[in-house]
């Protein structure tokens, strides 16, 4: 489906973020005709062997930067076609997504289960991004087309699709999200014994379907929650080994098998009683709320 006229008239206000190594920018803006700010983001997407095998033909035109003894540097300019970029839009867009795709500093932070109860939990209740979309997945309302597989079951069953951040190209990125139907699970830090069945076979079926569908094996797949994640609906991001993405760093993404596991051999209330590092951006008021009383306890 062509959306042409989506871009006519479009208004860039500033780019937020200009990620050179992972060739993607997050551009702020207007689309024509609202009021309400848009992001848009774009990325250069990933070579495949047939894009390769059409790039590498008398249809590109190659213009010599130089050359020197054996070496030679040129800029190709390829058939339009063969130039496409992934582009996502938020819109409207609210002033925390303006934050979440700007540039701006991270920092790491401890946060005890005290902390979590008395600061970030009521932040959390007035503050957070809408999980429309993912009730919208659930519900079948959206991207029902890309769902992979589905255990209807309320309690321990999921739904299985791409995520947003891959194209479905090449097998080297693949990255899938995994949804519970369960709702009210914000996070890890929620998760006890009553939810190892639960996670136990969203482990285990979402590793047969991606060994069914894509035929990757699953000690290639790094399967792990985000703490913090953005949407706190809990989902596994299940996640190529050879897909280097961000997000996969220490302090941030917890593998599935390890939180079965802390359950299983610490207890019940292992995610409820831990410290957990969190990562925020310096622009975040939960970043100052949680600095603010390490400052006035500086022991914990
Ligand atoms: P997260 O850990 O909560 O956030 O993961 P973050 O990794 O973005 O910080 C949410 C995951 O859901 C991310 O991997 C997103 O790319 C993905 N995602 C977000 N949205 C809004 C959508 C969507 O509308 N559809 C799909 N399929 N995936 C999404």
């Amino acid at each position: 489906e062509s959306c042409d006229n989506l871009l006519d008239g479009f208004e860039t206000v500033k780019i937020l973020m200009n990620d050179v190594k992972a060739k993607k920018v997050h551009v702020l803006g207007k689309f024509k005709d609202s009021d309400e700010n848009a992001i848009v983001s774009l990325s250069k997407t990933p070579f495949t062997e047939d894009s390769v095998k059409s790039i590498l033909s008398k249809e590109t035109n190659l213009k010599k930067e130089f050359n020197n003894d054996i070496y030679g540097q040129f800029i190709a300019e390829t058939s339009p076609s063969l130039n496409t970029l992934a582009t996502n839009t938020i819109h409207p867009a609210t002033e925390k997504h303006i934050m979440k795709y700007t540039s701006q500093d991270i920092h790491l932070v401890n946060e005890t289960a005290e902390d979590y109860q008395n600061i970030t939990l009521p932040y959390l209740e007035k503050q957070q991004f809408s999980i429309n979309w993912v009730y919208n997945i659930l519900d079948h309302e959206k991207e029902a087309d890309r769902i992979l597989y589905e255990d209807p079951d309320k309690e321990n069953g999921f739904i299985i699709l791409p995520d947003l951040k891959w194209d479905g190209k090449q097998i080297e990125d693949l990255y899938l999200t995994g949804i519970c139907h369960a709702r009210g699970i914000k996070s890890i830090r929620d998760l006890n014994s009553s939810h190892l069945p639960m996670l136990k076979n969203m482990l285990s079926k979402g590793m047969e379907v991606i060994k069914k569908t894509y035929n990757v094996p699953s000690n290639q797949i790094r399967a792990y929650f985000h703490y913090f994640p953005s949407y706190y609906h809990l989902h596994v991001h299940f996640v190529h080994l050879k897909n280097d993405v961000g997000g996969i760093y220490v302090g941030k993404a917890h593998l599935v098998s390890d939180v079965i596991d802390n359950i299983e051999r610490f207890g019940d209330d292992f995610y409820a009683k831990k410290t957990l590092p969190v990562t925020l951006r310096e622009k975040d008021t939960l970043l100052k709320l949680l600095l603010k009383v390490k400052e006035e306890k500086p022991s914990s």
